[in-house]
């Protein structure tokens, strides 16, 4: 495999970055998780404004134009001939020694490499999944927004190990007022009498795959709503979702033990599902 780092690209084995690199000694750095389908970088301009937001967010210059990201992602892919991928972008604060302050950082470190990628639950998507609620909440925005795609992962990672714990697929977060929030690494989502329910993003990322969802919604006539949600919608819906780039939609049959719904992924999931799939046929190909 080839990745790019800095400038080149570069077999995997040689694909290093300093120790001394803020990413890796604080988080301090941003990342994307984009996908190919058949050749084509699916809602590419979308995952790079947002890399840039991010970058933006903690006051990080990339000191490569989306433009060139942009390039830097198709050459990826096209040096490892991929068709069907997952992609990551990352760009951290760079090398900088010991000491937090950002400005011992002398420039950013960009780097993008790229796997084969099929489905990531497997059978799942036609049992769906168990998720369990965990007692870790979600980063308050006033904190470290969620809406950063930091190299700061611990969070979600504080959840996803709950979740191991208590036997779940998937932890479901709640803000700090109890509110819910999105999944460890995915968007969020509850049906009930045939409407979509999901949380504004004050405290979940802007999911570019929640974005196409709610187009897709419009498409098929599928009434949606953005509102606060809680444990009594979750507990007592008759669909819960979960969307992210990596797993697209799954469908979440049992939570904290409790059957949601009829047990089995629903029809609203399996309508959004393959409308959704006609979206990814669409994209910039490489
Ligand atoms: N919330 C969080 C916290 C995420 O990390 C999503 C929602 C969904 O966003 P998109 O734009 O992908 O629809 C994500 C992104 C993984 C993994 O290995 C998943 C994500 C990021 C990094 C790793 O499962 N999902």
């Amino acid at each position: 495999m080839l990745v790019y780092v800095n400038g080149k690209f570069v077999p995997e084995e040689q694909a290093f970055v300093s120790i001394f690199d803020h990413g890796f000694l604080y988080g301090d750095g941003v990342f994307e998780g984009i996908r190919a389908y058949n050749g084509k970088v699916f809602r590419l301009k979308e995952h790079v404004d947002r890399l840039f937001d991010s970058a933006k967010a903690i006051d990080l210059e990339p000191e490569v134009t989306k433009e060139e990201m942009s390039e830097i992602i198709k050459d990826t892919l096209r040096k490892n001939n991929l068709k069907n991928a997952y992609i990551r972008p990352i760009i951290s604060r760079g090398k900088g020694g010991m000491g937090l302050d950002p400005r011992k950082c002398e420039k950013p470190t960009v780097v993008c490499a790229a796997v084969e990628w099929g489905a990531m639950y497997g059978d799942l998507y036609e049992t769906g999944l168990s998720a369990v609620t965990v007692c870790v909440r979600r980063n308050p925005p006033d904190t470290l927004p969620p809406n950063i795609k930091s190299l700061n992962y611990l969070n979600n990672i504080l959840g996803k190990i709950e979740a191991n714990y208590k036997g779940g697929d998937e932890a479901i977060f709640l803000d700090r007022t109890g509110k819910l929030a999105e999944g460890s690494g995915d968007n969020l989502y509850l049906v009930k009498n045939g409407v979509l329910y999901t949380p504004p993003t004050i405290n979940n990322l802007k999911g570019i795959t929640r974005m196409v969802i709610l187009e897709v919604c419009e498409k098929i006539g599928l009434k949606f709503e953005i509102c606060e949600l809680g444990l009594f919608d979750l507990y007592t819906a008759d669909e819960v979702i979960v969307s992210g780039t990596a797993a697209e939609l799954c469908a979440i049959v049992k939570i904290d033990g409790r059957k949601i719904g009829t047990g089995v992924p629903g029809p609203a999931f399996k309508n959004i599902l393959a409308a959704f799939q006609k979206e990814t046929a669409v994209g910039d190909a490489y």
